[in-house]
């Protein structure tokens, strides 16, 4: 992380979305699409590069006016959504608000979120996959005070994809009708826009950022030497007390920070973090797929690849100590919802080779009454999954709180059972897993701005293909 300036003032960037060529496997080239961005005013070092296809890395803060003038020069519509910052309806880059190429869009808001782990990324209707997944996404980071955890050096982030890449560094994406509705997979882990990424640390403890920005890979993290992940924040917010799980369950578009101390390991040592693809399809529950990953077992038995190598430096060791409590606080109950104790139900299913939502699709800016909210209310949602498919729900506007867990159809509970006690939802979170047949019900305060706003699956495939609506704060 990049030192900023003492006193914070007011940014002005451009942000391009452009044809380019990177290196993702060494000795290839291969286009993509990337962001490239400029400080017209305001403190330099709020972009950083990425050193890869991803766009940079922007450096805000809690409370800053932020404008972004946005120019769009690809081939196609594009729209940069602020994934996890609560913006008004007109600063949420949402797929109406497009614009064609060689157009701008501007943007002009107040950082309202506390300081954490966020991203951006296109949100193009029926094009979002392919934008992000040619490399249209990067990291959003909001500084401000939070003491107890590593910084500068020591703090840094690891964007988590997959892609496939033919050996003349061609990129290949959504080839079939399969990769449409399973969602897209790619063969290699490309961890911050690289193969076979490796970094050298110091014997210090380190925060960990990390985002799951595969298009559809829902991952299961774990250190090679076996050691606990300590979660310190979950969405960009702190938890309230650090969580240590054995493998951490990472889906599409979910960030969780980690605290990492790599003081006791010996300098050379090579420490991984894998990651296994938890691809599963229930069966009996919608129309077979056919063969593939995974297809149609009801117990998961994922290969594991390498995210990440650390390698460990000769520094001398410094050992830290865990925060026990990172200092997050979650102020939303579902006893204060409206509804408390009759949730809105929002029913997720598979049919017609497609992805439907209380058996509706994307329409825009059509919203049922179930779909419209008293702006300062809280309500109580429940996601019931009839679908064969994990489908990662995402909110915008607002982040929520996971209150319960039960089954519809308990076909996939086995499954589930093997990896639970890797999913942090202590804190709040922005996007949910829904494992097939599952009911989860989250409590959500729609108290931050009154307009239309989207919740979809972040699969990015089952969104493009109709598993997005929009809801009403009004
Ligand atoms: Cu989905």
């Amino acid at each position: 992380m990049p030192e900023l300036e003492p006193e914070m003032r007011d940014l002005h960037l451009r942000l391009v979305a452009a044809p380019a060529t990177a290196t993702i496997v060494a000795g290839t080239e291969t286009e993509v699409l990337s962001f490239r961005a400029e400080v017209l005013d305001g403190d330099p070092a709020s972009v950083t590069s990425s050193g890869s296809y991803l766009g940079p890395t922007l450096h805000l803060r809690t409370g800053q006016r932020v404008r972004v003038d946005f120019d769009n020069e690809i081939d196609q519509d594009c729209i940069v959504h602020w994934h996890g910052l609560v913006l008004p309806q007109g600063q949420d880059g949402q797929p109406p608000e497009a614009v064609g190429p060689g157009e701008r869009y501007e943007y002009d808001f107040t950082v309202p979120n506390e300081p954490g782990t966020y991203w951006y990324h296109s949100h193009t209707d029926m094009l979002t996959g392919e934008q992000v997944y040619r490399g249209l996404a990067g990291l959003l980071i909001v500084h401000g005070d939070e003491p107890g955890l590593p910084s500068r050096d020591n703090d840094f982030a690891l964007v988590l994809q997959d892609r496939t890449i033919d050996a003349d560094g061609t990129l290949r994406y959504a080839a079939s009708m399969h990769d449409l509705m399973a969602g897209f997979v790619g063969s290699t882990l490309v961890t911050n826009g690289v193969a076979e990424l490796a970094l050298r640390v110091r014997r210090e403890p380190y925060r960990i950022r990390l985002l799951n920005g595969a298009n559809s890979r829902l991952q299961r993290l774990t250190w090679s030497t076996g050691e606990p992940l300590h979660a310190v924040a979950t969405d960009g917010e702190l938890l309230p007390e650090t969580v240590d799980v054995p493998g951490l369950v990472l889906a599409p578009a979910q960030r969780t920070d980690l605290w990492m101390d790599f003081s006791g390991h010996e300098p050379g040592d090579r420490i991984e973090l894998r990651a296994a693809d938890l691809f599963v399809e229930a069966p009996g529950m919608g129309p077979g797929r056919g063969p593939g990953r995974g297809g149609g077992t009801p117990m998961l038995d994922p290969v594991e690849g390498v995210a990440v190598t650390f390698v460990v430096d000769d520094s001398p060791a410094e050992p830290g100590e865990v925060p026990a409590r990172p200092g997050g606080s979650v102020a939303v109950h579902a006893a204060d919802a409206v509804n408390a104790d009759a949730p809105k139900q929002f029913v997720l299913s598979t049919f017609r080779a497609s992805h439907w939502i209380n058996d509706t699709q994307w329409a825009g800016r059509e919203v049922t009454e179930t779909e419209t909210v008293a702006f300062g209310t809280t309500e109580v949602w429940e996601f019931v999954s009839r679908s064969p498919l994990t489908h990662p729900m995402h909110l915008h506007g607002q982040a929520f709180r996971v209150v319960e867990r039960t089954w519809e159809d308990d076909g996939a509970a086995a499954a589930w059972e093997q990896i639970a006690d890797g999913v942090v939802e202590s804190g709040l979170r922005d996007t949910v897993v829904v494992w097939p047949g599952q009911r989860v019900r989250i409590v959500v305060p729609f108290d931050a701005h009154r307009g239309y706003f989207l919740y979809h699956c972040h699969i990015l495939e089952h969104e493009d293909h109709g598993m997005m609506r929009s809801f009403l704060i009004e």
